[in-house]
This record gives structure tokens, sequence and C-alpha cells, in this order.
């Protein structure tokens, strides 16, 4: 049951991925300045896929909006596998990422994918409505087992952002792992925060096969 389920997440994740029709107006240009914070790890493959140029970026879940995904921090992946990766995280993410909670507060919740730069112009290039052939780029993986938070302001106690996040982590980007929810109580995946922070190595798995991939459910 719960396998269908997350089956079809990462496949209405991929859909809308490629389908949505927004890139990252603030991650071109100039000199983006130090990071805020740094994501890094490794990239293995778990089966093959095919790609000459994979890169990595933040996938944004927002489901209060439509578009209901958006990408960030592009980031290229070289080498041989298993490759590391890099992405620096400059500036927050635009407000359109945020999930607004009302009076629990706003929350952008994102996970690492890894992508096929089909065209080679170094960010996820996505299709027009109505003209699949323009889908230049395809989803090869991600890491389904940690999520990129960003909070604009502290979480306060006693909101249902605290119970999610496992406490009330300060304003900023911060690195979580994902807890799954237990299917006999039928609540649902939550996360909480790591020791190491953003000193702590995650791994992109890539995968043709939809069935390696565990996402957290706030991905619906
Ligand atoms: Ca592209």
């Amino acid at each position: 049951m719960r396998h269908t389920v997350l089956c079809g997440t990462l496949a209405l994740l991929v859909a809308v991925f490629l389908a949505s029709a927004c890139g990252d107006p603030q991650e071109g240009g100039t000199y983006p300045g130090e990071p805020m914070a740094t994501i890094r790890g490794w990239v293995e493959v778990v089966r093959p896929v095919e790609s000459e140029a994979p890169r990595a970026c933040l996938l944004w879940s927002v489901t209060s909006s439509s578009p209901d995904v958006l990408t960030t921090a592009d980031s290229p992946v070289s080498g041989s596998f298993p490759a590391r990766f890099e992405i620096d995280l400059v500036r927050p993410p635009p407000d359109s990422a945020l999930n607004d909670l009302g009076s629990d507060g706003r929350v952008g919740l994102s996970v690492v994918v890894a992508y096929d730069d089909r065209d080679g112009d170094g960010r996820v290039t996505f299709c027009e409505e109505g003209d699949p052939g323009q889908c230049e780029d395809g989803l090869l993986g991600g890491c389904p087992d940690h999520a990129v938070v960003w909070l604009p302001e502290e979480v306060r106690p006693g909101t249902y952002l605290e119970q999610f996040l496992g406490g009330t982590p300060p304003a900023g980007y911060h690195l979580m792992e994902v807890v799954r929810a237990n299917p006999d109580f039928g609540d649902r995946d939550s996360l909480r925060p790591l020791d190491a922070g953003f000193d702590t190595e995650i791994t992109i798995i890539l995968s043709d096969q939809e069935s390696d991939f565990e996402w957290p459910d706030f991905l619906k």
C-alpha cells in the first residue's frame, strides 16, 4: 500500500517537475557572494541512468500555490561515480517557495534532486505547456531521506511547525532528516534536526526505477 502510494508520488513529482513553468529568477547573473550554507555529499548510481551532464538542485514543494514546485541552487555533479557534489545556498529561496501555515508560521520544504541537463544550459529546462517535445531535462534521482528547510522566522513553541520539525529552530537554512510515519498509526512523515547540521554528508541516488525512491509524503 505504502509502496504504491510513494511510487505514485514520485511519478507525480517527475510529471510536475517537467511540466512546471517556473525557473529560478534569483539564480543567474552576478557573483553570488558567500554561501549561507553548503550541502555536500555523494552521488551513487543504484541503477544505470543515461546522462552526460548531471546536475543537482533543490526542488521546493509548495502545496499552497500553483505551480507547486520550483527549483533553486543549481550545481554541477562532476567526476566518476560515486561522485561528489556540493551545493552552495547563497540566498534565501524566493517567497514563492514558502508554505504559509497561517498562525503556525511559514516554511520552505525542499529535497535535493539530480537531473539530466540535456540542453546544457546549466539549469532545469521545463517543457512548454502543450508541447511535450520541449521537455529538455529529466529527473535522474535524488535524496529522499533528507530535506532542506528554509525558515523566514524562528519557529514558535506550541505550533504545528514545532511538531513537524521536532523543535523550534531559528530562522535560516536547516538540513534535516526525514522521519517516516508509522503506517500502523496513519500519521504523516515529519522531520528532525541533525546534530551535525550541514556538516552531514547526504547521498543522492540515481536510478530509473521509481521503486528505488521513498520520497517524504510532504512532496505530495
Ligand atoms: Ca537545462
